[in-house]
């Protein structure tokens, strides 16, 4: 007796299985790519037509504390220190006209905010090229809308490429680090770590440049970041191919210490 076998298409499934993956991986790859491409896209607006000419001079930080992020640029040719309101926390525009912190020139390639002087407002540290390092002393009015700078030096005679602010040896006042480059002549490695020691109150801070033997050789180059790279409390510091992990005491005897940690 003739028996119809029921034969079941499995190697159609098989190919049928195998378009409905590549496709849905492809479908899947479209939609990741476009939603890259939506969210990586940029407007270029011109907040000012008139900044200080070759603004070498770079930073961002919230310079009157209302919780939205401000800029700061500074100028090599000529046009000063000067910062830029951003709008969205008074007037509801995105940029105010900049207001001048120093009308000095020669300002170089970094910029950084923090409250130096911990009296609760913000101040800003940045350079002039050939040398010198600086940190910029805020003073507001008491309706907080009109503020005024001091210069302080912090450094008169070295040049730097790169400046960092953190709170190095867990004393709750920002120390500085900063660095030159490799390219122009220069050195990039070596690292300059001011150590802030607080004045009594209402007074100024002075500054402890730490020895050469007290701060690990760098290799040469350009760049310096800060972050607590082992999450242990204490901020590191990241140059290229090496990190040095910071190992402080908080005594009566204040130190501050390195081990470097070479990239695997
Ligand atoms: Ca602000
Ligand atoms: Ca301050
Ligand atoms: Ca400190
Ligand atoms: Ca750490």
């Amino acid at each position: 007796m003739y028996r119809r076998t029921s034969r079941k298409p499995i190697g159609f499934i098989f190919v049928l299985s195998i378009i409905f993956i590549v496709s849905s991986f492809l479908l899947f790859k479209n939609n990741i790519s476009s939603a890259l491409a939506a969210t990586l896209s940029f407007n270029s607006t011109t907040i000012d037509s008139n900044s200080p000419q070759d603004p070498w001079g770079k930073g961002v930080g919230d310079i009157n504390g209302d919780g939205w992020t401000d800029l700061l640029i500074g100028g090599y040719v000529n046009g000063g220190l000067v910062w830029y309101e951003n709008g969205k926390g008074s007037t509801g525009s995105d940029w105010l006209p900049k207001k001048t912190i120093d009308t000095a020139n020669g300002f170089s390639t970094d910029i950084e905010v923090g409250d130096i002087n911990n009296d609760g407002d913000n101040d800003v540290v940045s350079f002039r090229y050939p040398v010198g390092l600086y940190w910029y002393k805020s003073s507001w009015d008491i309706a907080h809308t009109s503020v005024s700078w001091t210069s302080k030096t912090i450094d008169a005679d070295v040049q730097l490429h790169d400046v960092e602010l953190a709170d190095l040896d867990g004393d709750g006042a920002l120390d500085v680090v900063g660095r030159n480059q490799a390219e122009f002549g220069a050195q990039g490695d070596v690292l300059y770590i001011y150590r802030q020691v607080p004045g009594p109150t209402g007074s100024d801070p002075t500054w402890i440049l730490l020895s050469p033997s007290e701060v690990p050789s760098i290799p040469n180059g350009e760049g310096l970041k800060i972050a607590d790279l082992d999450r242990d409390g204490k901020k590191d510091i990241v140059v290229n191919t090496v990190w040095l992990k910071m190992n402080y005491c908080i005594s009566a005897t204040i130190c501050i210490s390195f081990s470097t940690m070479r990239k695997a």
